[in-house]
């Protein structure tokens, strides 16, 4: 993590721009200690995030290592990295001082749980979000449940199971960004945040101002808002077949849309896809903490699953994006198998708090 305190401004930049700055344990560890202790500090009145490089902010967790722990005590260094990452996010969440996120690039999985619960949520022409956990045989986590729960009608559902990629116009469509900025502006309004002296009383109304003079209405269209009736119609019954059927007598008809997500859910491991919706229909009624508790015991699970380091293989291993997933089929899932995803006991049974 890169670090510094000038003038009342906490900067952070994400540093592992080689691994488009995957969160490893080392990233999410200090970003904890570093949030937590600037939450009393009075030197520190704004908190600037971006990423270093010219990717992005972030890709999400760094899996990959889970990945090389497989045979090597994987759950002790699950569980520390997912409390500790579900921690952090939960404390951005709830900060008392505003935290502007620079959504520039890639914003997936881990980078979302970062910048979805900050104040100040700044998307580009570039900026590139998804939650892309199906295509690795795990779950869309860092509050997931939660956040996209509470997208318009059912394109959380949507953007969980189908782990599509999203633009600017969209990410503020589904409440995942509060400002569009042009990346070009982004160095002068770093000058602008340097130049001025930032003071506890007055920083919201502050930074309100020089946000308004900078950034600027985003220009495209959301593909989303276009697609909101037809997302709500498939994606609303109880089971995956279902909405499988449905997709299918909509392509059949001669709807390209519902052919080509069709054939993107199918791609999915079935284990995956019948949990992340049983995740969805469970995540509707929590509160945000026990939503993060429940995707706890989803991840230390997903860490005795097969599809889980079938899919981290397929994508960043071999990259040959042809995985096994193992059972193939929906039927071979059952109601019992989904259950015991949400059932795991640690020392704390209450971790995230
Ligand atoms: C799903 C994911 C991740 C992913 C790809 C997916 C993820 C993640 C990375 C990633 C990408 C580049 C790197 C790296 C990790 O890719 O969480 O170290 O260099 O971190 O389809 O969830």
């Amino acid at each position: 993590m890169i670090r510094h305190v000038e003038a009342g401004v906490g900067w952070l930049k994400l540093n592992r721009p080689k691994a488009l700055n995957a969160l490893s344990v080392e990233m999410v560890d200090s970003l904890y200690e570093i949030l937590d202790t600037w939450r009393a500090d009075s030197n520190v009145s704004l908190i600037m995030i971006s990423g270093e490089g010219t990717k992005g902010l972030c890709a999400g967790g760094d899996i990959r290592f889970l990945y090389e722990q497989r045979n090597n005590q994987v759950e002790k260094h699950a569980e520390h990295f997912f409390t500790t990452e579900y921690r952090l996010d939960w404390m951005i969440h709830q900060y008392p001082k505003p935290i502007l996120v620079y959504m520039d690039g890639i914003v997936m999985g881990g980078g979302v749980g970062l910048s979805v619960g900050a104040s100040e949520r700044i998307v580009t022409e570039k900026t590139k979000w998804a939650m892309p956990e199906m295509n690795i045989g795990f779950f869309p986590d860092v509050g997931a449940s939660y956040f996209l729960n509470r997208m318009p009608g059912h394109i959380g559902r949507y953007l969980a199971l189908t782990a599509e990629t999203i633009n600017a116009a969209d990410a503020l469509y589904v409440g995942a960004a509060d400002r569009y900025m042009e990346s070009s502006q982004w160095e002068t309004f770093i000058n602008e945040v340097q130049n001025k002296n930032w003071s506890l009383q007055n920083t919201k109304k502050q930074l309100t101002e020089l946000l308004d003079s900078i950034c600027t209405p985003q220009p495209l269209d959301s593909s989303l808002s276009e697609w909101q009736s037809k997302i709500d119609k498939h994606f609303a019954f109880d089971t995956v077949e279902e909405m499988i059927q449905s997709l299918g007598l909509a392509a059949n008809a001669g709807d390209e849309w519902s052919l080509k997500t069709k054939k993107i859910i199918e791609a999915k491991s079935p284990t995956s896809l019948k949990v992340t919706l049983s995740q969805m229909q469970r995540g509707e009624s929590q509160s945000l903490l026990s939503c993060f508790n429940m995707e706890l015991a989803l991840s230390m699970n997903f860490m005795k699953n097969h599809d889980f380091y079938e899919g981290v293989r397929s994508v960043l291993v071999d990259k040959d994006r042809n995985p096994q997933w193992d059972p193939k089929t929906f039927a071979e899932v059952s109601p019992e198998d989904v259950e015991s995803y949400f059932h795991h006991t640690i020392n704390d049974s209450h971790p995230i708090k």
